[in-house]
């Protein structure tokens, strides 16, 4: 009994330390044949699993279809995106709808991999696009946190990204922008703010349009304008091999 109960529990060590057990990313979990759109947990950090929402059907060319791991998500204004940054460092929010995979996680995903990115938006009338960038990190929290994002090809939206390349994260209680002011404060929102944004994913959820206040909402400025927030937003990455 006693050398049954070892014989399974180093079957059960054995088969968790096997890459299969153990995806990185979604990428991982759609190479060894997960090709449905779901609930998943990774090991960006190789050590404790994240809950994450793989989306597994994104982008029309067959050989690159899925695999992409959604760090941040909104889409029917369930959860409250205005928030301090440590819950922006660690992550909040329900998988299974609205939530921010958290700025350490997206760190170890990316420090050694090379991800591209790809941002899904939908308005209140049904309307599509996106935007997908071919490089994507994001540097340590001794930096900030910062921004790397170059290469876009548009796919209907615009690019209002690009110009948050290089900037760090800021929160309403760590401002780390280059505006007078703190962006996160003026826009209710979270993110590499500069001086302040085109795109404010992380803003007020408006249900439509809202021009009462300037720029506050889930807006992507080169496809909407700054009164409009949208149905959804979603941001994702996907590894380049
Ligand atoms: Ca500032």
């Amino acid at each position: 009994m006693v050398f049954l109960a070892v014989l399974l529990s180093v079957v059960l060590v054995s088969g968790c330390s096997t890459d299969e057990n153990t995806p990185v990313d979604c990428s991982d979990l759609y190479k060894a044949g997960q090709t449905v759109s779901g609930i998943y947990s990774i090991y960006p950090a190789g050590g404790a699993p994240v809950w994450v929402y793989c989306d597994m059907i994104s982008d029309g060319k067959d050989e690159d279809k899925g695999g992409w791991t959604v760090f941040q998500r909104r889409m029917d204004g369930s959860v409250n995106f205005y928030r301090p940054w440590n819950q922006y460092k660690r992550g909040f929010g329900n998988v299974e709808s609205e939530y921010w995979l958290g700025l350490e996680n997206m760190y170890q995903l990316t420090r050694n991999r090379k991800y591209m990115l790809r941002v899904d938006l939908e308005d209140f009338e049904g309307r599509k696009g996106f935007a997908l960038y071919s490089s994507f990190s994001v540097d340590c929290e001794c930096a900030g946190y910062q921004l790397s994002v170059s290469g876009f090809t548009d796919g209907g939206a615009g690019d209002s990204l690009s110009g948050h390349n290089g900037q760090k994260f800021t929160t309403f209680d760590k401002d780390q922008d280059t505006y007078d002011s703190n962006c996160a404060k003026h826009f209710l929102g979270a993110f590499w703010y500069s001086n302040c944004h085109g795109t404010n994913p992380n803003g007020v959820y408006l249900w439509g349009e809202d021009p009462t206040h300037y720029a506050i909402g889930a807006v992507w400025s080169t496809w909407k304008n700054t009164a409009v927030s949208m149905k959804s937003i979603s941001m994702k990455i996907k590894r380049v091999s």
